[in-house]
């Protein structure tokens, strides 16, 4: 079974906005704590609750309809669809926050599409975040809306807002709220991808938000370069004809550098995501096989890349100068793009001729999917072969690599590897996922043990095979940070995925174990969900040669065990601890612990005892598992924190609950011995 059936990449053709900062559905981990509310308007004390119009409209409390209880709010008066309710949220969303935001609308009467939104104003420009695109309502029923949001940067304006699509009739809302789950922070105390996997950079695909706080942080940890998901593609740097703006990109851009993360540019031809202008004719109509429209068609190529590719300059070492030009069903494999159809092969020899003189830095890429399949690998081949015997300057062969658990096998992938040899040319793994659906009829709400487990041996398979061709791969790129945040939640069908290294709460999975040390793929449920439950039967999804020895060659750490089942060693004579709470709302904290040997001897297991005077409850915690009794709390290592070498340190972290007081506590004993509290 394909990850990626025919079909289903074929819906790639049609273009889907992008949506830098949000995704539309819930993207909570198993063990999620319950969200916390930030916002509630039911509307059931008789007044709007602070929501105003965005322009003229009326908004009155209404008692015509209501979602719950008696009260909903009436916009009414609409001159423009725009025109709806809005709400403040200035001072209650906070930058680098995923919240959850829902909102019940429905018709006063007829039918449209109605659309959440976030406004926000940053130097008085003003931006317009789509958090849940349009959506069918009527005056017969209420309808949902629901989607994630996360600010990305600083505003002095920023407001909530609902919409229709095309009509301006009056339409009621009720009961909406706004939630987040509080951020954990990532694992510090645990080998980064970059410094485990040293034959090539390893990077990730970011979009806007995922460059501030705990993301940020990740991604600094785990990876050297990064390639902005949507932000340089032709919608989102030339929206209409020579009018050039970077306005999503240059934040990324600007981190990269200050980080010192390499750049991917992604992508700078493609059929997706390209204005409509582009393909429109000097006569206003779509562009045809003429010579007056190729003239057009190339100039205006020639004209987005000078200026693309000019305004970052050297910040960008690498290109995917055409994305996707392969179609294996076509007799001769190439995609019967606008491109094609109005340029034939020519708007691709073009694009890397331009590319070369304006970035001759720069290594430049031929990027595609599924070129694990042997149909379309082999077109592929034969224009890079083509077009290279002809001097167009192709440098590279991006391999997407979307795969699935299932497919496709070690050995298709190494075939697509060793195919390329002979053409002297760098290969790169541009955007790789490993999606937990082998069918588009799977929908789990939690990924299955026994996928993520799968996923893990898949990562640590394909890795392994990677690092086995350094002299030919040059970079390997996940498309993707982490679990919150992957475009498999919405495609071939919205449901929860789960394809990346790190959950939907950026800490660590199997999956990263697979890349960064395989010994610690857990074959048990892991402490912190033990709902789990992994089938014996579960095998690994490809073996991967003899002649490949991840181990050999990855030393994550020598402070590092890889014994899952380390006993606490004895006599430990010296321990400082550092106890933070880095969080707290009514009646939950946030809190993290550091371990200190400050002895001579190294640690080879321990157990960290302290008491909650204040009643305070362990609710979760991660990089250790916690045991409680009464005010009596025990810690004991994770499986990966066990060993702390003298003068070393771990730490870990954990979700509490309080009523009345929150006191620290006094006391810390590691092994049974007390230690010097900092
Ligand atoms: O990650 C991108 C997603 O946000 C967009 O909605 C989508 C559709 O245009 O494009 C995604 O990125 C694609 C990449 O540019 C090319 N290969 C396939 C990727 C996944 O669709």
């Amino acid at each position: 079974m394909r990850a990626l059936p025919r079909l289903a990449i074929a819906a790639l053709l049609v273009a889907i906005p992008a949506a830098a900062v949000t995704v539309t559905v819930a993207a909570h981990a198993a063990d999620d704590p319950t969200p916390i509310t930030v916002l509630t308007s039911d509307f059931e004390d008789g007044t709007v609750q602070g929501w105003a119009g965005r322009s003229a409209e009326t908004l009155a409390h209404s008692t015509a309809q209501a979602h719950g209880g008696t009260g909903s709010l009436l916009v009414s008066g609409r001159t423009a669809a725009w025109q709806g309710p809005s709400l403040d949220v200035l001072n209650t969303f906070e930058k680098g926050t995923a919240y959850t935001i829902s909102v019940w609308v429905r018709m006063a009467s007829g039918s449209d599409n109605a659309r959440l939104s976030v406004e926000r104003r940053t130097g008085g420009v003003a931006a317009y975040d789509q958090v849940v695109g349009n959506t069918a309502v009527t005056s017969g029923s209420w309808v949902n809306l629901t989607g994630r949001y996360t600010l990305a940067s600083d505003v002095e304006f920023l407001r909530v807002y609902v919409e229709t699509s095309s009509t301006t009739g009056s339409f009621h809302i009720d009961d909406v709220t706004a939630s987040y789950v509080p951020a954990l922070p990532i694992q510090t105390g645990i080998p980064s991808v970059k410094d485990v996997v040293t034959e090539f950079p390893v990077g990730a695909a970011i979009t806007g938000a995922e460059i501030v706080t705990e993301h940020g942080q990740l991604l600094n940890k785990h990876f050297d370069s990064v390639t902005p998901g949507n932000a340089l593609k032709w919608d989102a740097t030339e929206p209409s004809e020579n009018t050039f703006t970077y306005a999503q990109a240059d934040p990324l851009m600007a981190y990269a550098k200050a980080n010192n993360l390499a750049v991917r540019g992604h992508t700078l031809v493609w059929h997706n995501q390209t204005p409509a202008w582009v393909f429109t004719g000097a006569d206003g109509q779509p562009m045809t096989a003429t010579a007056e429209d190729k003239e057009l068609l190339l100039a205006r190529l020639e004209n987005h890349i000078r200026n693309v590719a000019a305004h970052y300059g050297t910040d960008i070492g690498v290109w995917d100068v055409v994305n996707e030009v392969i179609d294996e069903s076509q007799s001769d494999g190439n995609r019967r793009s606008n491109w094609y159809n109005v340029t034939g092969l020519d708007y691709i020899r073009t694009a890397f001729r331009v590319a070369r003189e304006v970035a001759p830095h720069a290594k430049l890429c031929i990027n595609d999917y599924n070129t694990n399949v042997a149909a379309k690998r082999d077109f592929l081949f034969n224009l890079v072969s083509t077009l290279k015997a002809e001097g167009v300057p192709i440098d590279c062969v991006g391999h997407q690599m979307h795969i699935n658990v299932n497919w496709p096998t070690i050995a298709e992938t190494e075939s697509m590897l060793t195919k390329f040899i002979p053409l002297n040319i760098d290969q790169q793994i541009t955007e790789m996922d490993v999606s937990i659906y082998t069918s588009n009829s799977e929908n789990f709400t939690t990924p299955p043990a026994d996928r993520l487990l799968k996923q893990a041996y898949v990562y640590r398979d394909m890795f392994a095979l990677f690092r086995k061709y350094p002299g030919e791969i040059t970079s390997v790129t996940l498309w993707g940070l982490a679990d919150d945040n992957t475009w498999l939640d919405t495609f071939p069908v919205t449901r929860k995925d789960a394809p990346l290294l790190f959950d939907t709460r950026l800490q660590a999975k199997q999956a990263y174990w697979g890349v960064v040390d395989p010994s610690k793929i857990e074959t048990s449920p892991s402490p912190s969900s033990p709902s789990a439950s992994v089938s014996t039967s579960v095998s690994p999804s490809a073996s991967v040669s003899t002649s490949v020895s991840p181990s050999t060659s990855v030393s994550p750490s020598t402070s590092v065990s890889p014994s899952a089942s380390v006993s606490p060693s004895t006599g430990t004579s010296s321990c400082a601890v550092t106890y933070r709470v880095t969080g707290s709302w009514p009646g939950g904290f946030q809190g993290e612990v550091k371990i200190g040997n400050t002895g001579t001897n190294a640690l080879t297991g321990w157990n960290l005892n302290w008491s909650f005077t204040g009643g305070q409850k362990i609710t979760q915690l991660w990089g250790g598992t916690p045991a409680q009794t009464g005010t009596a709390v025990t810690v004991t290592n994770a499986s990966w924190n066990g060993n702390v070498p003298a003068g070393g340190s771990t730490t870990f972290g954990f979700l509490g609950s309080w009523t009345g007081t929150n006191p620290v506590p006094t006391a810390f004993t590691l092994n049974g011995t007390a230690c010097a509290i900092l």
